[in-house]
């Protein structure tokens, strides 16, 4: 990869396509050395622009025949694209006809049409449809489809394509056919077939305009057993677009397909999903709570992408988060709905938030940093990232507040009113929210609010509070900056609403007034100007003050309730403040959030500190207070346990790592492991009441309040195996006898969540019962590979003891149910250790860095979106303390200088290298 710059896109330099694609008629005969693809389309010039040859994408394809009207033509190759002049110039439409043939079973890229377990299946977002015929691959051009599938009848029973079957039979030699008809005009991103032996589960609905429908989810024979909750969660989101949004399923049938090689989560294919398995299969006994959660927001986004994303799509890829960020939203809003109880919509969004500040934060101020609409990319694979998605959907979030829920609903009406059908931008969208509002602050600062799309890096607001007891006013001064990021050395300020309160020295909301809002006002703008709980503070300007009157007494002030913003807010909290928001606050996000901050202080005080104990062992990192909150959060009688096991999870390495300006892997780590080890001990005997009240939540479902039980009771267990190897006489004072309680427990457990948290806790804790019980596991489920996955995970994911996990690793590459091929199981191993195993990737000896970049180069040439998701890894070497950080640098530099990298990984590493 040399020409780097050349092959650079930018969003401005966006053109309409030359010609228009209004209808396609495809034939497929399916095999798997060599698939022959008839392609007859429908073309007509964009008269528009001024008369220009016709420059269709292909990738990877064998050209055998091109046609114009059922003549032979001229053509001529430009790279990977086929050019064709002396087209038809007026502006009538003609036949254009191209016979090409590919290799699916030689598709490791995973990208077009491939061959997993001997069934057929595509994948074409962004750019893989060109790898299935000559194509204008690009989303502005809408066409109607008709697709016609012949293959072995024994081999490929099972036919699928998007829309309706409207015919289907034999052929000569065993094979047979389908014929497709897909009533939606779509963008060719969203074209899928599916061939193979497959079962389905079935469901017929009615729609609330009494329109019958028929749902499918396609698994593998034998999986069928794992299909029931996939098929829950699609029809509660058939049922939630319609109640919440208005937005029918517009078709007579919508298929599922789950397949075990898949890149990514999931595909919104129009009426036929295609689903890695990981976001379809579950069983009580074979899929934790946290899978079954993931499945109903997959199932829901990939659902809720059927308006938001197909019906209107997307003007160009820089326009990718106006389906995604907005389908994230959705999604996410879904799951909330879908709670019973307050607190587990508080628990959702905590989780979001999680998500958002330890992966995006970090993205924001990375190499990779780019803006919710990006301006320039050299592969669009790259930047389906927790900006465009997470942060998108907290961008979207934002117009909602600004509007009311009320009043987002009526914007997202006006935006299916003006754009159905049409592929947009991401202005057409937020000018369609405003416009339905015409008074909200979202329109009267739309031009200034849109800079979340265009300006990246994550903003920093700083609040500064004076209570005057003599006035009885408290003064909240609120200043933001955003850091600059690659390209953008400045940022003008963001419209940033503040959910804000303040805190009585009882606990209770206090009133809200302003300086120079009138009280007396009858109506609405009365209960506006003098509320109670939280007020939305929208903040423009670089700095601004408010003044809040008839405050009694000092309150403690609740900012960024709610999550409001995707920004860092500092505010210089004492312990004392932070230990009254996190007994009081009525916002739990904010409860949590204090609880957080105090934890984020006092490891923040230990790795800063000079004096590194002799071993770098942490025994008092955290204080009394705190940890008598904690013990406090733990007896609470009210708080629920998922809420309790959210406060007791200490602050991630990677989101403590963030806050730091040169960063120790090592360091941290053993800090974070001192602060378990410390809450392990201290309350020993909470966790083991904690055990006892939540070890058995009855019969089995996954709903949110016994899996938070469950969870709580996970954490119990791997707090009490803790205990058990720092301190075995803690407690009650048999603490040694947790590990044999929970390998016990590991055997007996009747669901995989507990049996799941039982051999983690015997995993993380190092005892010598988890080599046996590992053993166990994966006997037990040899034939259930996203079971085996987890095995792998949990082993590359394992705390390191003297640098043990990295031979490991290898080890583990050598068994024989790894494979480097399926992206899973790459996933599970690999990207465990490098991503999400901070402490044994970050080894002082560059092996972790060495392996590493073996790993990426392989992948490179096998898959390059997993490679370069996996390039990833090391986004964030400029901030990491020697010898880390020139090893880092050595090891990026080794794979920027490997002959043929794919653009994606080229692009990856050369935007790390200049950072
Ligand atoms: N739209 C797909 C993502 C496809 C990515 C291809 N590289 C899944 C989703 O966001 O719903
Ligand atoms: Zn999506």
């Amino acid at each position: 990869m040399k020409e780097g710059q050349a092959l650079m896109v930018r969003r401005e330099a966006y053109v309409a396509p030359s010609h228009f694609i209004d209808t396609v008629e495809l034939t497929f005969d399916l095999d798997p050395v060599k698939t022959r693809v008839l392609n007859r389309m429908r073309v007509r010039r964009n008269t528009d622009l001024p008369a220009q040859a016709l420059r269709l994408d292909g990738e990877d394809l064998t050209l055998a025949r091109v046609m114009v009207n059922g003549q032979g033509t001229s053509f001529k190759m430009d790279g990977n694209q086929l050019v064709l002049e002396n087209l038809p110039a007026d502006g009538e439409s003609f036949e254009l006809e191209i016979f090409t043939t590919c290799a699916p079973l030689k598709n490791t890229k995973l990208m077009g049409l491939y061959v997993s377990n001997d069934s057929f299946f595509t994948q074409c977002e962004a750019e893989g449809f060109r790898r299935i015929t000559y194509f204008l691959d690009r989303p502005d051009v809408m066409a109607s489809y008709t697709v016609t599938l012949r293959a072995d009848k024994a081999k490929y029973p099972v036919l699928l394509s998007n829309g309706n079957l409207v015919e289907q039979g034999p052929l000569d030699d065993g094979r047979h056919f389908a014929k497709w008809v897909d009533p939606h005009r779509k963008p060719c991103y969203l074209f899928a077939l599916v061939a193979g032996q497959l079962v389905s589960r079935e469901q017929r609905i009615m729609s609330r305009a009494g329109k019958e429908h028929t749902l499918q989810v396609y698994v593998r024979p034998g999986d069928l057993d794992k299909t029931e909750h996939a098929m829950n969660s699609l029809m509660h989101s058939v049922a939630w677009d319609e109640a919440r949004f208005g937005l029918p399923l517009d078709l007579e049938r919508f298929m599922i397909v789950a397949t075990s090689d898949f890149n990514m989560g999931a595909m919104e294919n129009k009426g036929l999903n295609i689903f890695n398995t990981k976001y379809v299969l579950a069983s009580q006994a074979t899929a934790t709570d946290t899978d079954f959660s993931n499945i109903e927001s997959v199932v829901g986004h990939e659902y809720f992408h059927n308006w938001t994303g197909n019906r209107i799509t997307c003007r160009d890829w820089f326009q990718l988060s106006l389906k995604e960020g907005l389908t994230v939203f959705r999604d996410q809003e879904f799951s909330q709905d879908l709670c019973a109880e307050a607190s587990a919509r508080a628990v959702k969004r905590i989780e979001d938030v999680r998500v958002l500040r330890t992966a995006q934060f970090p993205e924001d101020a990375g190499p990779m940093a780019h803006p919710v609409r990006p301006d320039s990319y050299i592969e669009i694979s790259n930047f389906y990232t927790v900006t465009i998605y997470e942060k998108g959907a907290e961008v979207v979030r934002m117009m909602q507040t600004l509007v009311g829920r009320d009043g987002f609903a009526k914007g997202m009406a006006l935006y299916f009113e003006r754009h159905d059908g049409q592929a947009v931008t991401c202005d057409d969208f937020a000018q369609a929210i405003a416009d339905a509002n015409p008074t909200s602050d979202l329109a009267l600062l739309l031009p200034q609010f849109k800079r979340w799309y265009s300006q990246a890096g994550t903003p920093r607001v700083h609040a500064q509070g004076t209570y005057d007891a003599g006035a009885r006013t408290y003064t909240l001064t609120l200043s933001q900056r955003c850091p600059p990021t690659p390209g953008q050395p400045v940022k003008e300020p963001f419209v940033i609403p503040v959910g804000f309160g303040l805190l009585a020295a009882n606990g209770d909301d206090l009133l809200l007034e302003l300086a120079g809002e009138s009280h007396t006002t009858a109506g609405a703008h009365a209960t506006r100007a003098r509320s109670a709980g939280t007020r939305m503070l929208v903040m423009t300007q670089q700095s601004e003050t408010r003044v809040f009157i008839n405050i009694d007494a000092e309150p403690v002030p609740s900012l960024l309730r709610g999550f409001s913003a995707p920004v860092v807010l500092e505010f210089d909290y004492t312990d004392a403040q932070l230990l009254h928001l996190l007994r009081h606050d009525s916002d739990p996000f904010n409860r949590w959030e204090a609880g957080q901050r105090l934890a984020v202080n006092s490891a923040l005080v230990a790795i800063k500190s000079v004096a590194a104990s002799a071993d770098n062992t942490w025994a008092s990192v955290l204080n009394d207070a705190y940890i008598g909150a904690m013990r406090e959060v733990l007896r609470h009688p009210t708080l629920d346990a998922a809420f309790k096991e959210l406060v007791l999870t200490l602050p991630s390495e990677t989101y403590l790592a963030e806050q730091l300006d040169v960063v120790d892997p090592q360091r941290i780590h053993a800090v974070r492991e001192g602060m378990r080890q410390q809450l392990a001990t201290a309350l020993t005997a909470d966790w083991e009441a904690i055990y006892a009240a939540n070890q058995d939540t009855g019969a089995y479902t996954p709903d949110a309040v016994s899996s938070g039980r469950r969870a709580l009771s996970g954490m119990a267990l791997s707090q009490l195996c803790l205990a058990a190897r720092v301190s075995p006489s803690a407690g009650s004072g048999r603490t040694d006898e947790w590990p044999g309680k929970t390998l016990q427990r590991f055997k007996d457990a009747s669901n995989m969540t507990d049996r799941f948290n039982a051999l983690a806790a015997l995993v993380s804790s190092g005892h010598p019962l988890a080599a046996n019980a590992l053993a166990k596991f994966h006997a037990m489920f040899k034939d259930e590979a996203l079971v085996i996955d987890k095995w792998f995970a949990l082993q590359a994911g394992a705390t390191d003891r003297g640098g043990n996990i990295l031979p490991a690793v290898r080890q583990l590459m050598k068994h024989n149910d790894f494979s480097l091929r399926n992206p899973n199981r790459a996933r599970s191993v690999i990207s465990t250790y490098c991503q999400g195993n901070p402490a044994a990737f970050h080894r002082p000896d560059a092996a972790g860095y060495v392996f590493w970049s073996e790993r990426v180069m392989e992948l490179d040439a096998i898959n390059p979106q997993v490679a370069a998701r996996l390039a990833r890894a090391l986004d964030r070497w400029s901030k990491l303390a020697e010898p880390y950080r020139s090893a880092a640098r050595e090891a990026i530099t080794r794979v920027a200088s490997k002959a043929d990298l794919s653009k994606d990984t080229h692009e990856v590493v050369t935007r790390a290298l200049a950072d």
